[in-house]
């Protein structure tokens, strides 16, 4: 069993170390508030109080702070310690900011990893909870075993070291819409005095439909062939008016759909409007520039 070394132990970073503690790990664990150890002391992991004493304690390091500024002035103190050893990073953060921990990490003689976990606190250990990473592709091998303890799901993207962010911020965007999507409707079906649990499993099955879509729309992005078509760029045009009706319905703020309908608008203005939706792709691009 691989010593292993948890840096951080807010709800992500605790869940963590109690997963290495049950697996059997000998886990030493470090916090700047020192006393949210003491629960995990308790089921047998060690506290160090000092970072350079937490590092010393493991050849695999993983980090789950806030932040990449967060993790860099934690183990600066460590720096030295570091040499030789894995370092595997866990926070969001951004590609920049993963590409500027990888050139601290291998200034000090650290072997890195940075990963994001694709899950919550309670889904750590599970063998469905997702990990992915980018990095140093011997760390990874090496500690596979170890790091499946994390989530049997684990994934190397890639050596590039900002690739997990990278994947993070492709993957997560389509959270925040989702959730306000779902937000709505429960606004909607409460106005009319029913209850949101009424809906779940209709959005259920709606969602399941958009997750078979996404390997069609994935092709036609790729191939940059949005000729197939299944759902035109005009028929989300003719449902404009309903989601503006909505409004009225329910009494309910439906600004949050304007940039989206005025994308629908440019696709169109583009040539888009007999073109699958994955054509938005196309105006988006043109408007990152
Ligand atoms: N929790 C979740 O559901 C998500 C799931 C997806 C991945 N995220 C990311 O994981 C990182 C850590 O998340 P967390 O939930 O553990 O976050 P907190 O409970 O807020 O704990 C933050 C820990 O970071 C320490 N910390 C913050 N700033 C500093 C600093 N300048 N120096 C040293 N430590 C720092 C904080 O310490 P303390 O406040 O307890 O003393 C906590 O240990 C995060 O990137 C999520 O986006 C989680």
């Amino acid at each position: 069993m691989t010593p292993v070394t948890i840096i951080g132990l807010g709800s992500m970073g605790t869940a963590l170390a109690e997963a290495f503690v049950a697996a059997g790990h000998p886990t030493t664990v470090w916090n700047r508030t020192a006393a949210k150890a003491a629960a995990l002391v308790a089921k047998g992991a060690s506290h160090a109080t000092a970072i350079q004493d937490a590092v010393a304690a493991s050849p695999l390091v993983i980090a789950c702070l806030t932040d990449y500024d967060a993790t860099r002035q934690t183990l600066e103190p460590a720096a030295a310690t570091l040499a030789g050893r894995a370092l595997v990073t866990l926070n969001s953060g951004s590609p920049a900011g993963a590409r500027e921990m990888a050139a601290w990490a291998a200034g000090h003689g650290a072997r890195f990893l940075d990963g994001a976990i694709k899950n919550v606190p309670s889904a750590v250990g599970a063998p469905g909870t997702l990990l992915y990473y980018g990095g140093d592709k011997t760390v990874f091998d090496e500690h596979l075993t170890t790091l499946k303890v994390m989530g049997g799901d684990t994934v190397h993207l890639g050596t590039e070291p900002d690739l997990a962010a990278l994947y993070e911020m492709a993957v997560g965007g389509t959270l925040l819409p989702a959730l306000v999507g779902f937000f709505q409707g429960a606004a909607l079906v409460q106005a009319r005095g029913l209850e949101v649990s009424s809906m779940v499993r209709f959005t259920a099955k709606w969602l399941e439909m958009i997750i078979s879509l996404l390997p069609v729309l994935a092709e036609e992005i790729d191939s940059g062939d949005y000729s197939k078509l299944g759902s035109s760029v005009n028929v989300f045009v003719a449902g404009i008016p309903y989601d503006e009706e909505l409004g009225q319905e329910a009494n309910l703020d439906v600004t949050w759909h304007a940039p989206l309908h005025d994308l629908l608008r440019r696709a169109v203005e583009a040539g888009y409007g007999e073109h699958s939706i994955s054509a938005l792709t196309e105006v988006l691009r043109k408007q990152g520039g």
